[in-house]
């Protein structure tokens, strides 16, 4: 069989696209080690924008002039990248949203306040960013539904064996997973979900956040009904994010947001709604922003999402051997072959609050904090961690500074 390895990205080139990336902190160019919070914007996207409010701004599927015409063109084509990135069947299944929490909030109210109720399940897993545990939370407590967790193991990857006892609590309705941990990086393997959820009866929603960005995405082979993502995490701007949902699931549902647009006739005493996937839209939205999504998607796809997942696999194993070397640090999440670029860590007797203050004086960005992670960090025995997360412009010696920066801090607290 021919093994194809996609073509290296060259990351010291790219950087010339982030200014920020190309300025000095006290003499040398910030190390940004925290992409998986929110990444740097290139200028291809920020130019594209410029021009679009310039030359192509008015509000969208109002106006019949020309300049309300090109704004729509640039909105809808956004909509058809975002479709085509993710492998869509059809456009009408890709609704813009504020980001990848107001995606997921838009399944758990739409769907489930109308389908959930007492004796019914929604799985989630330990690993869940507070955006896909906190909404089905709240609206299993409206509906007398309950909410049930995957639990991890030791490396942080999630015992699936667990899954057949749950199912004998209750009916499964829903099973909402993220395809890589935001804190500990865990590729979770979401085509196996799919097919236990699918047995079940039960729709799956993944939360692709922190996948989206750097591997390529693919609904159908997933198998997921519903998927949601933020542009501000692949080099877009904010205010803008995606959910890709099946349409016969969507079609059937209530909607979120109501008002203006979402309508196709309102009398005093009545509304219906609009066609997919207006019917999610209300209101004038974030226009210029799901243009330069659109844009971001671009800019991505053509360096390859291969390139930007062998490249930030190559930095992972790399940052993964050198801090393995240092006793004071404890890494948390499995080995690098089911990792993504997202590495946190512990280091002895050092809160990681210090830990990135003390950082940040050599110009090296890293989170610290629960990483809205909280059963996370309960599971990890941990307040917080220290993360650092790499992208397409992450560099082999912004490893080696962390290290050093760790050196650093182990010298001045640990
Ligand atoms: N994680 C992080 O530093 P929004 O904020 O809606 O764009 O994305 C929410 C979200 C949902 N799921 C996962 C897996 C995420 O990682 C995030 C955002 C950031 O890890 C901010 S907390």
């Amino acid at each position: 069989m021919a093994v194809t390895t996609p073509a290296k990205l060259d990351a010291h080139a790219l950087r010339a696209d982030f200014a920020y990336l190309e300025e000095l902190v006290n003499g040398s160019p910030i190390a940004y080690l925290d992409s998986a919070s929110s990444t740097q914007k290139p200028k291809q996207v920020l130019d594209a924008m410029r021009e679009f409010y310039e030359h192509s701004y008015a509000n969208i599927h109002r106006g019949v002039y020309r300049l309300a015409e090109r704004a729509t063109e640039g909105y809808e084509g956004a909509r058809s990248k975002v479709a085509a990135f993710i492998n869509a069947p059809s456009t009408r299944e890709v609704i813009f949203t504020r980001n990848a929490t107001e995606a997921i909030n838009l399944v758990a109210y739409g769907w489930g306040l109308d389908n959930l109720g007492p004796g019914d399940v929604v799985i989630v897993s330990e690993l869940e960013h507070h955006a896909n545990l906190v909404p089905w939370q709240y609206i299993a407590s409206r509906t007398g539904a309950s909410v049930r967790a995957i639990p991890i193991d030791d490396l942080g990857e999630l015992n699936l064996d667990v899954l057949d006892a749950i199912a004998r609590e209750g009916n499964v309705k829903v099973v909402g997973v993220g395809l890589v941990s935001n804190t500990l990086g865990t590729i979770n393997p979401v085509e196996r979900i799919a097919a236990f959820a699918h047995a079940q009866g039960a729709i799956l929603v993944v939360d692709a956040a922190q996948a989206a960005p750097h591997r390529a995405v693919d609904v159908q082979a997933l198998g997921c009904d519903f998927l949601a993502f933020s542009s501000h995490k692949l080099c877009g701007p904010g205010g803008a994010g995606a959910l890709w949902g099946k349409a016969e699931l969507l079609e059937a549902m209530s909607p979120f947001n109501l008002g203006g647009s979402m309508i196709r006739s309102v009398a005093l005493d009545k509304t219906t709604f609009n066609e997919l996937p207006y019917k999610f839209e209300a209101g004038t939205q974030a226009i210029a922003e799901a243009y330069g999504f659109g844009v971001a998607i671009d800019y991505i796809s053509e360096i390859g999402l291969p390139a930007i997942e062998a490249h930030e696999h190559e930095l992972t194993a790399y940052a993964l051997d050198k801090l393995a070397e240092l006793d004071f640090i404890k890494v948390f999440g499995p080995p690098v072959e089911r990792r993504a670029g997202i590495i946190s860590f512990d280091v002895a007797g050092v809160h990681p609050h210090d830990v990135a203050q003390i950082l940040d004086w050599e110009g090296i960005a890293v989170r610290a904090g629960h990483h809205c992670t909280q059963p996370l960090m309960t599971r990890l025995g941990v307040a917080a961690t220290t993360r650092a997360s790499f992208y397409l412009y992450s560099l082999p010696e912004e490893v080696d500074r962390l290290v050093a920066g760790l050196l650093k801090v182990k010298k001045s607290l640990g």
